[in-house]
């Protein structure tokens, strides 16, 4: 092209903007981009000063006050934007002794992952649930949802909602309760009992989000141990359970993967990508991670880290098993037929 048409072109433009509208063909390569392309980088949140900084918050505002006392875990590609990858939503959330965070419902999906401290204590539609480090909790999007401390130690979890997803559809309400803390109407472990031995009362319906909504880390940590002596172990994944939904064998949560990976002793993973992007938190023993050419960043206990979608992660172990809990959006990519993973 020659420099007058170039310049009759960038004048053209001009005369488009103000008629709101623009040239597909100087945009279409950013818009349907060869491959995947996150804004989001590999990032460690490592837990000491993290936690120190949560904890200071404790002294400069209320629970009550805040609503919900959390950092928001934000990642250094998508500065502003509360999130800790493209599409994924993480924080830290600090409760302490005598706190009520109250009552609210959103359409939001939401876990907590319990990190730290004894004593708090989640309702969600009628039922409470004690938090215990490891166990894994979960709000389904419109419940009621209130967490209190009956205990006399700060209690920090972890949050992963998939905000930014919601956010893209718009589809977000939120309603606060007339009341700070919702009624209780089921015994506490009602919901473990009816839906979480591989049992589901008769007639009971299928459901989006499973209606085991906590998963205490002991039984989690059973089938850890037992799979940690006999294996299998997969090349790529080490030994990777999910949660899952026992209505309908989905993801636990229509729209988050969550799962807990044990790499162990002296294992390395081999190389291995997905559309889906995931964060990870060490629960136990310390986590080698390494994302496309970067070298490995060591992850040690309560340490996160954002690992972007479709970039190369290996995990590996040196120094005994190495525990960790991770979610993704993964069963969003899946739905909507874009999963794709390689595993070269
Ligand atoms: C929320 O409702 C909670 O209920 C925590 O504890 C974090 C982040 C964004 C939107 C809603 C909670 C949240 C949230």
């Amino acid at each position: 092209m020659t420099a007058a048409a170039a310049n009759k072109l960038e004048d053209y433009y001009e005369t488009l903007k103000p008629l709101n509208l623009a040239p597909l063909w100087v945009r279409l390569k950013g818009l349907v981009p060869s491959e995947p392309m996150p804004k989001a980088i590999p990032f460690r949140w490592a837990w000491s000063p993290t936690r120190g900084a949560l904890i200071t918050s404790g002294s400069l505002i209320s629970a009550k006050e805040a609503e919900r006392r959390v950092l928001v875990l934000e990642n250094p590609g998508l500065a502003g934007q509360s999130r800790i990858t493209d599409t994924l939503y993480a924080g830290l959330q600090l409760i302490l002794p005598g706190e009520l965070a109250p009552a609210h419902r959103h359409t939001q999906s939401a876990l907590r992952f319990c990190l730290e401290g004894e004593g708090a204590v989640t309702s969600v539609d009628g039922e409470r649930t004690t938090m215990h480090r490891g166990d894994f909790i979960i709000t389904p999007f419109w419940t009621w949802h209130d967490h209190k401390h009956e205990g006399d130690e700060p209690v920090i979890w972890l949050d992963g909602l998939d905000v930014p997803l919601v956010t893209a559809l718009c589809a977000g309400f939120r309603e606060e309760h007339t009341d700070e803390d919702q009624e209780i109407t089921r015994p506490e472990g009602n919901a473990l009992a009816r839906y979480g031995n591989n049992l589901l009362p008769l007639d009971h319906p299928v459901s989006r989000t499973s209606p085991v909504f906590s998963y205490p880390y002991g039984r989690t940590r059973e089938s850890l141990d037992s799979l940690a002596r006999t294996g299998p172990v997969d090349p790529h994944h080490g030994i990777t359970l999910r949660y899952i939904n026992p209505t309908n064998g989905d993801w636990a949560i229509p729209t988050i993967g969550t799962m807990m990976r044990l790499i162990p002793a002296g294992f390395e993973t081999r190389p291995y990508r997905a559309t889906n992007s995931e964060v990870v938190v060490v629960l136990e023993g310390e986590l080698d991670v390494a994302v496309g050419q970067d070298p490995y960043v060591r992850l040690s206990r309560n340490d996160i880290m954002s690992i972007p979608g479709w970039s190369r992660v290996r995990y590996r172990a040196v120094d005994g098993d190495a525990i960790a809990f991770c979610f993704s959006d993964r069963p969003v990519h899946e739905k909507l037929g874009l999963f794709r993973e390689d595993r070269g």
